[in-house]
């Protein structure tokens, strides 16, 4: 796996951070080095996969990358006749899910699908994920997209949402913040890149608080919420229709 470096060399100016070939080429370093419980969130994906996929059902992927989540789907579903549809809208993290996809033998159908989450249609999903994406949707566009999709979602099936996220707390929040921060040193990134990468982002990546997330999933119909997994300011909820 290529070793993220991109933020290594001092900067005169930090542009926003896109999903480009370079950001492509690093991405599983860099995915797994920065956000805690990364990998955990992936084995539990696979478990609720392994429980709540139906027969005959849609599985969607939405913010794909290079495919891990769907990966995970694809290794742990039992039921029958399921498709998965990955959908990612930068072409360079999708080409590069494509040749790692490749290198698996999987009896689950993948549709990889190069768009903006938002502009799809979901239907007969029993398993929508969206592993740390709906971070980088304006948040104006939250309520609709979930909205969207609770209406495509059978019943029994679940939402899975992973997500950076924000407290009320200013003191509790710059803990959390910090911790983050020294879990990135721990895995190798120095200060320069930390500090780059936090600008890089800033606009880009906006967290909620769990209350937010909780009542918006509420509010768009699921019946129930649970926040199954935190590590410092990383979360991640099920929502079950
Ligand atoms: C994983 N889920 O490894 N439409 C489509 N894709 C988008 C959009 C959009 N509007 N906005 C962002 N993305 C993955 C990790 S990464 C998380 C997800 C991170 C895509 C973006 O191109 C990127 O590939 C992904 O969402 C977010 O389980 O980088 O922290």
């Amino acid at each position: 796996m290529a070793r993220d470096d991109i933020y290594q060399d001092e900067r005169s100016t930090v542009g926003k951070f896109t999903f480009d070939e370079q950001v492509a080429d690093v991405f599983g370093d860099m995915i797994n080095r920065s956000v805690p419980g990364y990998a955990a969130t992936l084995k539990q994906i696979g478990t609720l996969a392994a429980h709540y996929v139906q027969d005959e059902s849609a599985c969607y992927d939405l913010g794909c990358s290079l495919g891990a989540s769907t990966l995970a789907m694809a290794q742990h579903i039992r039921a029958s006749n399921c498709e998965i549809i990955a959908v990612d809208n930068a072409e360079a993290m999708l080409d590069r899910c494509r040749q790692q996809l490749a290198e698996y033998e999987l009896s689950v159908p993948i549709d990889l699908v190069c768009a903006d989450i938002r502009d799809i249609s979901i239907s007969r999903a029993s398993m929508v994920v969206m592993n740390f994406t709906l971070q980088f949707i304006p948040v104006d566009e939250r309520d609709a997209l979930i909205k969207t999709i609770y209406q495509g979602m059978i019943p029994g099936g679940i939402l899975v949402i992973s997500e950076k996220f924000k407290l009320d707390d200013a003191d509790a929040d710059a803990f959390m913040i910090d911790m983050h921060h020294a879990f990135k040193k721990e895995n190798g990134y120095s200060d320069l890149e930390i500090s780059q990468k936090r600008s890089a982002i800033e606009d880009v990546l906006i967290p909620e608080t769990i209350d937010t997330h909780h009542g918006r999933l509420r509010e768009a119909g699921f019946a129930h919420v649970e926040q199954w997994f935190q590590c410092f300011n990383f979360m991640s909820m099920v929502a079950r229709k």
